[in-house]
């Protein structure tokens, strides 16, 4: 068995859960009150000192306050909140609050339909959703689905709105009545008592199938932070700021924008949403040096207008993943910002929900000469190459990803099969990514083995939308594939669909449309079918029903080409 190491020596790894690691052990690396969290539009800081407070309040809320307030019973260790916000200034508080409480944190898709909203909410087993006030018809209209009636439903929200009070009903429980009364903080006589337990239920779809609870515990967040520092470039800027551009529900935002800047001595500026001209505009005002991305969102910077409009000069460092990036927009962001100073970088990273997330990062040294790859396994990990699950891959040729370490996920929750398939009993985590890896261990993601669509980095899994597409009433059977569009640097959606009684080659067109129409309401806006919906006679599979989509990939190429 040829097994890689990484090249970083060993990270010193604690037994601890992750908000006694922030809150304890490293909150005096930096002065109490530095700056944390800085909201874009309105200016308004958290420093790490109030961050401590805010967080310790609302940990008693959540424990004591919520149930005396009419809330649904008192809220215990391990018991599940869900998170349906976009970013706000409240994120850092409700998701630490939640932490130090001893609640495990599930986090929605800001996006997401009711119904998709219900799939996480039933399957976390969530006791209360912490929503933000403009998404809280979503949430009712979930609990309406659930034959919950308002009084029940009302016993299980928090509204989101701090800092502001947002003008709607006092019949619901907000985040402002849950703080200033009362602190608490779940380890303060046993530090290591959470490590263990799930703090973070983010889902996946993993290699197969619909999207899975995947269980991210304290230790595994705890352990990552060390790994991440090592490996992550220090500019030794005297003021650093990262630019929070990232939705914070997904693992790439929420570890890397709400965990790592911490231990940094980062302050984040908390974009509501990613928008360009917005981008530009906080990176001049806050003269932010650093931000994360996803290829379309560097994309933009190589050709809208904004970038010339502002002075974005300050920024020195990009790390961009959650999909592949090219060498041809490596090299156009750098001509781009070639007069954004000699330092500037566009690094990539690489990582999965169910690795914590991150497993490499590009030194910023090597962004040229090592263009394409996602750099050196961090510590604490090692790598395998296999073929076909059983064998090694051969010295340079590519083979899955299988990985191990102290980062890699408990399991997907209550489902120990899916857990069973993508980690080994002697703790190989099978990513469902083909990688090569060259003599000086740098790795680099050339294909993909699992079903797995991104658009825009966002996972759209092909069974989800299959099931919602055999809902219409006149389709029979379906396959959905991602096609690459390179124009946004992405993947698409794309649909084959068997019509129940077949179509004239005329009437093909129409009905394909009318199913990207149809499908809208019922998915998150990234699961459109972008690509198109094609009609097909029948759907190629194996003989034990496997749907072969490699050849409708294959088949894809053609219809674009043509
Ligand atoms: O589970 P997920 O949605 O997770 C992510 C996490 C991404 C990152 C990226 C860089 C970081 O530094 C970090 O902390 C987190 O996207 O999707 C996992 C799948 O996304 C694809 C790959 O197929 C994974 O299995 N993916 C992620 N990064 C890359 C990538 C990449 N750099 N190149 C190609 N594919």
């Amino acid at each position: 068995m040829k097994i890689y190491a990484s090249p970083h020596a060993p990270a010193p790894v604690r037994d601890e859960s992750i908000y006694t690691n922030l809150a304890v052990t490293r909150f005096n690396d930096f002065p109490a009150e530095q700056p944390a969290f800085i909201d874009a539009a309105t200016g308004r800081v958290i420093s790490r000192e109030d961050w401590h407070h805010l967080t310790h309040q609302m940990a008693w809320g959540l424990r004591s306050g919520f149930a005396r307030l009419g809330g649904v019973g008192s809220l215990e260790r391990g018991d599940v909140a869900m998170i349906f916000s976009p970013n706000s200034l409240a994120w850092p508080i409700m998701l630490f609050g939640g932490f130090a409480a001893g609640l495990c944190m599930t986090l929605a898709n800001s996006s997401y339909t009711p119904r998709e909203l219900e799939h996480q909410w039933t399957d976390s087993g969530a006791k209360v959703v912490f929503v933000h006030p403009a998404l809280l018809p979503v949430v009712l209209e979930m609990f309406k689905n659930l034959d919950f009636d308002l009084t029940a439903a009302r016993r299980r929200i928090i509204i989101a709105d701090w800092p502001a009070r947002d003008p709607i009903s006092n019949d619901y429980i907000r985040m402002q009545d849950l703080l200033y009364k009362g602190r608490f903080f779940m380890e303060e006589k046993f530090p290591g008592e959470l490590a263990n337990e799930t703090a973070l239920l983010c889902y996946s779809s993993g290699t197969t199938g619909k999207p899975k609870g995947v269980m991210t515990t304290h230790r595994n967040l705890t352990a990552l932070l060390p790994m991440v520092d090592i490996s992550y470039p220090n500019l030794h800027e005297p003021n650093p700021v990262m630019l929070g551009s990232l939705p914070f529900y997904h693992i790439y935002g929420v570890f890397k924008l709400l965990h790592f800047p911490f231990i940094r001595g980062i302050p984040v500026v908390i974009m509501q949403k990613f928008d360009i001209t917005d981008a530009c505009k906080w990176i001049e005002k806050y003269k932010v040096t650093q931000m994360l991305v996803v290829p379309p969102m560097c994309l933009l910077f190589t050709h809208h207008p904004a970038v010339d409009k502002y002075n974005i000069s300050s920024l020195r460092l990009m790390l961009s993943g959650a999909a592949p990036l090219g060498a041809p927009l490596v090299m156009a962001m750098c001509t781009r910002f070639k007069n954004a100073g000699a330092d500037f970088a566009l690094i990539q990273g690489y990582g999965l929900t169910e690795t914590s997330p991150t497993t490499h990062l590009l030194p910023a040294e090597d962004f040229v000469r090592k263009v394409g790859s996602v750099g050196p396994l961090l510590p604490n990990l090692e790598a395998r190459l296999v073929v076909e699950d059983v064998q090694e891959a051969a010295a340079g040729e590519p083979g899955e990803l299988w990985l191990r370490g102290p980062s890699i996920m408990k399991g997907y929750l209550n489902n120990p099969e899916a857990t069973a398939n993508s980690i080994t009993p002697d703790g190989w985590f099978k990513t469902g990514d083909i990688a090569i890896v060259d003599e000086e261990g740098y790795y680099t993601i050339v294909d993909r083995r699992k079903e797995l669509i991104k658009y825009k980095g966002f996972q759209v899994p092909p069974a989800e939308l299959e099931s919602v597409l055999l809902e219409h009433p006149e389709i029979v059977d379906v396959a959905v594939i991602g096609v690459v569009d390179e124009a946004e640097a992405t993947e698409l959606p794309k649909a084959y669909v068997v019509h129940k009684t077949g179509l004239q080659f005329h009437e093909e067109q129409a009905f394909g449309l009318a199913v990207q129409e149809w499908i809208k309401p019922r998915v998150a806006r990234h699961k459109y079918l972008r690509g198109g919906v094609v009609t097909i006679e029948a759907i190629p599979k194996s003989a034990a029903g496997k749907i072969l989509r490699r050849q409708l990939r294959e088949r894809a190429k053609l219809e674009f080409a043509s």
